[in-house]
């Protein structure tokens, strides 16, 4: 088998993708993955309350063109058209999270049970469908009652959390077995309290950093309550954002740069999960910006309460240079300087470019570095400028072949010895894709947000061929 770079593809994958991909095994996951603000709507109903997205959406310019998750892909009412698709796809997993402010509308108190219940129905409709679901329980809408005592970067908000879990897990652990806390804590924290380009919008770093630490605490709390009290087989993880990075040039800035967003954006979390430390680089850059991280005793027990899997968010990958096109490599704060610098690869409607092979490389990295820690691909997948014909089909070769060389990617990986058990492609449908509105298009489905209509896409159709082939190893 010709094992050379992968490209990146046709609008069926390459005969070597395809190759390389029919060496998954029978026992791979597929799936699928959405999230609760990015599909439900119905942000008013059954007692929902409303979370930081609600709020964060109304102000003036944070939302391209003033979009809202108010009616989303109106999945809280069309949740059994939308199994049906899965169904169609033939996957066998789904991964969705949770929306804690249907669950506990001011983040703290008892469950609402008519909140609980679309969940309840959700699991059911899946099951009877012969589909594994895998609950996530925080995908970013933090209640904003929660906010308004202080939000992630106060400690209390770890142990809500914790509680808020544990209203789920009891509700859903006989019939659900697969548990995330939480989604790509590194947005949550950094794009939400330090660059204010999400959800709640602040800018304030030393706040983000305590928010990294009360969300790796949370997680820990949530995972130490929900593995004592599971009576079954239950499998407990966390899923984090990361990118392949390398530096720009073999420069002492360019490496230092490298290894600085990297701390940041691996480490910080790896370490402590998979360690029970903070990596200690790290803990002196923050001290040179005169930031702490707020440790308390016992924190990194609890943080380190271990995990069954990892999932791994894979979209693109950065080279990353420490001097700014001046030459400077101090920026006018007093802070080195990062700047990502691109590949030259093809890039998607998001700007983000296309390096498959960073995939393969992060996956084989993650296993070297933090070894016998089970991966899943919980999300990949691409935004393209989708042109529908008159019947509203989509032919988007570009997400095929996308998706065809991320497979094969993963499939190199893990004859390189990488252990990644799953795949699920982002995202089901188009949806709300955050700051950006509904103007970017990640699904395999296309949704007119006019009639709610899906159509399954091109690539819908060719990951459900896929599937089968590999089921059938053919
Ligand atoms: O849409 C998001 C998702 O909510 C989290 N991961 C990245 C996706 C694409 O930006």
């Amino acid at each position: 088998m010709d094992t050379s770079a992968p490209t990146v593809g046709t609008d069926t994958g390459t005969d070597t993708e395809a190759e390389l991909i029919a060496t998954l095994p029978p026992t791979f996951d597929w799936g699928v993955a959405t999230s609760a603000y990015q599909i439900e709507g119905a942000v008013t109903e059954d007692g929902r309350g409303p979370s930081i997205w609600d709020t964060y959406c109304r102000l003036p310019g944070a939302v391209d063109g003033g979009d809202t998750g108010d009616v989303a892909c109106d999945h809280y009412h069309r949740m059994p058209e939308d199994v049906a698709l899965m169904r169609q796809l033939g996957v066998n997993a789904y991964r969705f999270s949770v929306a804690w402010p249907r669950v506990q509308p001011g983040g703290r108190g008892p469950a609402n049970p008519a909140g609980l219940a679309f969940y309840d129905r959700l699991v059911d409709e899946l099951l009877a469908n012969g589909i594994d679901p895998w609950l996530t329980l925080y995908h970013w809408d933090l209640p904003q009652e929660l906010e308004d005592a202080g939000g992630w970067p106060v400690r209390d908000t770890a142990h809500r959390f914790a509680d808020y879990a544990m209203l789920v897990f009891d509700a859903l652990r006989d019939r659900v077995r697969h548990w995330t806390t939480l989604n790509e804590p590194w947005c949550s924290a950094m794009l939400g309290y330090h660059e204010g380009r999400q959800a709640p919008g602040r800018q304030d770093f030393p706040a983000s950093i305590a928010a990294v630490h009360h969300l790796l605490l949370g997680h820990g709390l949530a995972t130490q309550r929900m593995r004592a009290a599971a009576d079954g087989p239950a499998e407990f993880a966390i899923t984090l954002n990361m990118s392949q990075l390398t530096p720009a040039t073999d420069s002492e800035a360019d490496r230092a740069a490298t290894r600085r967003a990297d701390g940041l954006g691996v480490r910080i979390y790896l370490d402590p999960l998979v360690r029970g430390h903070y990596p200690a680089d790290v803990v002196e850059d923050l001290a040179l910006a005169g930031v702490r991280i707020p440790v308390r005793d016992g924190d990194l027990d609890v943080i380190a309460t271990p995990i069954d899997l990892l999932g791994v968010n894979y979209y693109f990958s950065s080279r990353c240079s420490g001097v700014d096109d001046q030459g400077r490599s101090t920026g006018p704060d007093g802070r080195p300087v990062h700047r990502d610098v691109r590949l030259g690869r093809p890039v998607t409607a998001m700007d983000w470019e296309i390096v498959p092979d960073g995939l393969t490389d992060l996956l084989i990295r993650l296993s070297h570095d933090y070894p016998g820690l089970p991966l899943v691909i919980t999300e990949n997948g691409a935004a393209f400028r989708d042109e529908p014909d008159e019947t509203g089909f989509v032919r988007d070769g570009d997400r095929v072949a996308y998706l065809a060389a991320h497979l094969a990617a993963v499939a190199r990986a893990r004859l390189a010895g990488a252990d990644v058990r799953g795949y699920f492609a982002w995202s089901l449908l188009d949806n709300f894709e955050w700051s950006y509105g509904y103007d970017k298009r990640f699904g395999l489905v296309r949704v007119d947000y006019d009639t709610q209509r899906r159509v399954p896409k091109q690539s819908a159709l060719w990951y459900r061929d896929t599937i089968n082939r590999v089921r059938q190893g053919a």
